[in-house]
């Protein structure tokens, strides 16, 4: 598989998120893509290749483009308001829920970081720009390779921030552009009429759902812990079905806390045969592995070696297919966990 990394992944580094009260370290590190790389190089699965310049306009095409100029601009305008801000890390404190104006985009700071997020747990950092920009080229590289005639079959985009929280014009979760919708957008413009995109992340991809929403050319199915009880709450159900010229290309599998290999497989099993039902000409895998049963803040109970399998369901879609990375958090058994499902899908 051809892996575009991101050599400059590790300039996004939050400090700290709220929970509970309190500002605590953060989960999503840079040492997670390190593990990954480990894995891969001791395994020799994949062929890596740094990514090239963004396109920036395919970004403002799957986000609107005050959002993507908030982001480039974020860090120097925290800086302007007081140097010393240099040594803290963005975080969001307001935000203007039912009621509230969202066509207005205010001069305040605080309020501008606000209507362009949705969580207190995703700082924003110096490098957050720089390394979620090469990590949508990533994105958008895979897709083109696969797009391209002679080209390889399959190509992953091992990136971190992740990406599949990340909606139209906001951020939160982790998540500042979504490389799993990037992808899923330029394998369209390179000619495949239908896309679908497989989120496997523990959590719903909200972002990616509200993207597509009301799209009909692009399929999104996602299979992950009920948001009744978990992250992000206030989407991903089942009766979220798509809207407009979209409906009926939305499909959500939320399944409870605890859920096990055997249930997840059987709702992933529905997914791909939506993915079928819909002749998708190309998928995109948003891979998450935190289903994994040592995930630090997720429940489900897939082991390592689920993964093999997990990756050959996939495969059985026969289909061109670009990976995003998504979430993962315990650290040092991502690695083996992604290169299984590597390895599975190369089988
Ligand atoms: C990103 B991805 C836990 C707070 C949860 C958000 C989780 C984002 C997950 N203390 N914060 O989907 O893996
Ligand atoms: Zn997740």
């Amino acid at each position: 598989m051809l892996i575009f990394h991101n050599p400059v992944h590790e300039k996004h580094a939050g400090r700290q998120e709220m929970f509970r009260g309190k500002l605590v370290p953060c989960h999503e590190t840079p040492a997670r893509l390190e593990f990954v790389l480990q894995a891969l190089h001791q395994r020799g699965i994949g062929e890596l290749r740094a990514p090239s310049v963004v396109d920036l306009d395919l970004v403002k095409r799957v986000h609107t483009p005050r959002y993507v100029d908030f982001l480039a601009r974020a860090w120097h305008d925290w800086i302007a308001l007081d140097p010393a801000n240099a040594a803290l890390d963005i975080l969001p404190s307001i935000w203007p829920v039912r009621g509230f104006r969202h066509d207005i985009e205010p001069t305040n700071f605080a309020a501008r970081v606000g209507l362009f997020s949705f969580d207190s747990g995703c700082p924003l950092t110096a490098g957050t720009w720089e390394a979620a920009t090469a990590g949508a080229a990533c994105a958008i590289d895979a897709a083109r390779a696969v797009s391209a005639v002679g080209g390889p079959r399959a190509a992953m985009a091992l990136t971190r921030p992740p990406g599949h929280h990340a909606g139209p014009d906001f951020f939160g979760g982790y998540c500042f552009l979504n490389n799993a919708a990037l992808a899923a957008q330029a394998l369209r413009d390179a000619g495949a009429e239908r896309v679908a995109i497989v989120d496997v992340d523990y959590h719903h991809g909200n972002g990616t759902q509200s993207i597509f929403y009301e799209r009909a050319d692009v399929l999104t199915v996602s299979v992950h812990g009920d948001p009744t009880t978990e992250y992000p709450f206030y989407l991903g159900y089942a009766d979220e079905r798509g809207a407009g010229a979209g409906t009926g290309c939305n499909l959500n599998l939320p399944l409870p806390a605890g859920t096990g290999f055997a249930a997840w497989t059987q709702a992933l099993e529905q997914g791909l045969a939506a993915v079928r039902a819909f002749k998708a000409d190309a998928v995109v895998i948003a891979l998450g592995v935190d289903t994994y049963e040592g995930d630090p803040i997720s429940k489900f109970r897939l082991k390592s070696a689920d993964y093999l399998r997990v990756g050959s369901l996939l495969a059985s879609l026969g289909l061109p297919a670009v990976f995003t990375m998504e979430g993962g958090y315990a650290v040092a058994d991502v690695g083996i966990n992604v290169a299984n499902v590597l390895e599975g899908y190369a089988a």
